[in-house]
């Protein structure tokens, strides 16, 4: 949705110390949340812990948080999704409307395309998530194609926008992402309302979302207010220059041309360790070693879990509970033949043949991360478990910085970059673009003081 620049401004009056939104069925709930790894404060961006990978259904107080802009408020009274564009008989729907359509229920896993870009050498700018961008929920809504059958797709039909009802800030393009008709209208896409059984979370997309199961999260649109059925193909910021790969194996730190890469869909082949934990230490006796593991739809076949590194594989046993887009559980029981430190490994395979790799082919935005997991154990005395290094101490901002990025967001997502000179230099030109107040002759001073506090150093 677009907003002029006075909704904005009182959107951003409105923002930060706003009180909590009044919990009733009209507005939505905001959902609770628990031990997350916070990413950003504000726009809200939190990751799933890693005992998120222990369940076969992740709780919604463990469940990740990603919204590119500002959670908007939605009155279901007013709240209205319309169909148009190339459709016969253009549509705006209450949600008694979709309440009454033919409900159905999906396990799927939703993952940000950019889970894991934390881990890519060398580092790239963004959100700097490392397992847990990605969850699995029981999602129940309508089906898509049901909604567009009642519309009548025309023929000229090429691509369908999702577009939900946050707004941009500063001169920041929408958040609008589209997908192929033919995929729109395959029998898993659902325009939901629940999640695990409760109404959609207000973080989650409280009252529709975007359901495209084995397609990565950033076509999840929350918020649904509007879906275009376009002749052309889109042309934004998020379809024509984000969410792009390369496609093709390139060179770690090289920069790519957009145009030449192609669209991010469909999920990868992965699995996680959800314990014991990397660092943990353990006694000398049987170890659980235990997680999930997902692919796009084509079904989990195996897990295999290595304890020496990555010499002998020994296969997992599968979990009972299974749908096609949903993860699968594993274990494995491992008896350490003596005390010291081990490296465990798990890695996951498809029907498809597709199996996860033990060095990534690297690209600009980190993407579709998926190298088999490793966790490093010691085995015997207790208490001698790996020791974490110290977080880097949070510099004093100078006042350029201040005025340029933190009307916006606060400094947690800079602080997680680990950028060269150049990047920061893109990155800042980028946010200018957006709407960041710099100041010319300031643009020096604020590269050079994220380069120097956040550049490139090894990661945590
Ligand atoms: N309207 C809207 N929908 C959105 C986004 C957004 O910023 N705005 N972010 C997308 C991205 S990139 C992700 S990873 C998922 C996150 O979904 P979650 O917050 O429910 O976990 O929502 C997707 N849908
Ligand atoms: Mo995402």
């Amino acid at each position: 949705m677009h907003t002029t620049r006075r909704s904005f401004l009182s959107l951003l009056a409105a923002s930060g110390f706003a009180p909590p939104l009044p919990l009733s069925a009209a507005t939505g709930v905001m959902a609770a949340k628990r031990d997350m790894i916070l990413r950003s404060h504000r726009p809200e961006d939190l990751e799933m812990p890693m005992d998120g990978f222990s369940s076969w259904l992740t709780p919604i107080d463990k469940f990740f948080v990603r919204t590119h802009l500002y959670v908007p408020k939605v009155d279901l009274a007013s709240w209205r999704l319309s169909v148009e564009g190339e459709v016969d008989k253009p549509l705006t729907l209450t949600f008694t409307d979709i309440e009454k359509l033919a409900r159905v229920d999906s396990v799927a896993v939703l993952e940000c395309a950019g889970n894991g870009r934390g881990l890519y050498e060398p580092p790239v700018p963004g959100l700097q998530w490392e397992y847990g961008a990605v969850g699995n929920a029981r999602w129940t809504g309508v089906h898509l194609a049901g909604v567009l059958r009642m519309a009548g797709v025309k023929s000229s039909a090429r691509e369908l926008i999702f577009d939900g009802a946050d707004v941009p800030m500063g001169t920041m393009p929408d958040f609008q992402r589209g997908i192929p008709i033919d995929r729109a209208l395959m029998n898993d896409v659902l325009l939901a309302f629940r999640m695990n059984g409760e109404p959609l979370p207000i973080q989650h997309g409280f009252p529709l979302r975007a359901v495209v199961p084995g397609w990565s999260s950033d076509s999840w649109t929350k918020w649904l207010t509007r879906i275009t059925v376009s002749a052309t193909e889109n042309t934004n910021f998020f379809m024509k220059t984000a969410y792009r790969h390369p496609g093709k194996p390139v060179a770690p730190g090289s920069a790519v041309d957009a145009a030449a890469m192609n669209p991010v869909t469909s999920l990868r082949v992965k699995s996680v360790i959800a314990s014991p934990v990397n660092g943990a230490a353990v006694p000398l006796r049987p170890v659980r070693i235990a997680g999930v593991a997902w692919s796009n739809g084509s079904p989990v076949t195996e897990v295999q879990v290595s304890t020496d590194g990555g010499r002998v594989w020994h296969q997992a046993r599968l979990g009972n509970d299974q749908a096609k887009f949903a993860w699968r559980v594993w274990e494995y029981t491992w008896t350490p033949p003596a005390e010291g430190f081990y490296s465990i490994l798990a890695r996951a395979k498809d029907l498809s043949g597709d199996i996860q790799p033990l060095v990534q082919e690297w690209n600009p935005s980190g993407y579709l991360y998926n190298v088999v997991h490793s966790v490093g154990v010691r085995v015997g005395a207790a208490g001698q478990g790996i020791p974490a290094s110290a977080a880097p101490a949070s510099p004093d901002l100078p006042q350029s910085v201040k005025s340029a990025c933190i009307g916006c967001h606060e400094i947690d997502p800079i602080a997680q970059q680990r950028l060269t000179r150049g990047q920061w230099d893109k990155e800042v030109d980028k946010m200018t673009r957006w709407g960041a107040q710099v100041k010319p002759q300031d643009k020096e001073e604020i590269v050079r003081f994220l380069f120097d506090h956040f550049g490139p150093r090894p990661r945590r």
